[in-house]
């Protein structure tokens, strides 16, 4: 589809019109073979917050940004942009802005039970990762669509949609060999401000990308075994 020359429009493929998809069929031996090493390969994610000041090749944050992009989505409404911010100063603004939200949630706003819930992550108030890592993707959510003359076209299915491309952000991020951390200052509407979205777009969460910082440490975690999130019937 990303040799097509056709560019998106709110009502392309109206009326229906089916084309043929022939995909080749994966041999089961593959199959098998391929599942188990993606399996492995995912296992060894974690969620970074201490980054490495390295810079990143900006063509693979390109790259996970198009492979996010392909995600499904309500009515195919695709209702996501992605702002990919490198800019020094405007990340410093982010990191400002996004501490003094999170003094106020941390200092009373959350609550204990919240607190306590976050205690196996570490987490505080301060946030090195929003100037140390060397990209942030803030990821907006379209909440309608809005065309050039102010035109509003209601789009469906939008949590559900934006949260399944940031899935596969991370997945790409990850297996391009980049480091990354779903970020989610709450509330966000700061970032509208400081990267002057339009006001269809709300803040989904900000995801920093880097390598690990040579001394970064990750909480001790364990993932849910298999039995523990899937029953077969
Ligand atoms: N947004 C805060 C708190 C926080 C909330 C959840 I749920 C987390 O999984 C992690 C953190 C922060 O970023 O510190």
């Amino acid at each position: 589809m990303s040799t097509s020359e056709q560019r998106w429009s709110p009502i392309h493929g109206d009326p229906y019109r089916p084309v043929p998809y022939r995909p080749g069929r994966t041999d089961p031996a593959d199959s098998l073979a391929r599942a188990a090493e993606l399996r492995a390969r995912m296992d060894e994610r974690r969620t970074v917050r201490q980054f490495a000041a390295d810079p990143v090749p900006a063509q693979v944050v390109k790259d996970a940004i198009a492979c996010a992009a392909t995600a499904p989505s309500g009515a195919h409404q695709q209702p996501w942009t992605f702002v990919l911010v490198q800019d020094e100063e405007v990340r410093r603004r982010i990191r400002e802005a996004a501490e003094e939200e999170e003094r106020l949630s941390y200092d009373g706003r959350l609550g204990e039970e919240w607190l306590a819930a976050l205690r196996p992550l570490g987490t505080d108030r301060v946030k090195p990762h929003l100037t140390d890592a060397p990209a942030l993707i803030v990821v907006f959510q379209q909440r309608y669509w809005l065309g050039e003359d102010g035109e509003k076209r209601k789009h469906y299915y939008v949590d559900e949609s934006v949260g399944i491309a940031v899935g596969m952000l991370l997945t790409a991020l990850h297996l391009s060999g980049l480091a990354a951390l779903v970020h989610t200052p709450s509330p966000m509407r700061f970032l509208s401000e400081v990267l002057r979205r339009p006001a269809n777009e709300k803040a989904f969460a900000v995801i920093p990308v880097g390598y690990p910082a040579p001394d970064c440490e990750v909480p001790d975690l364990v993932r849910k075994s298999l039995d523990q999130v899937m029953t077969e019937i």
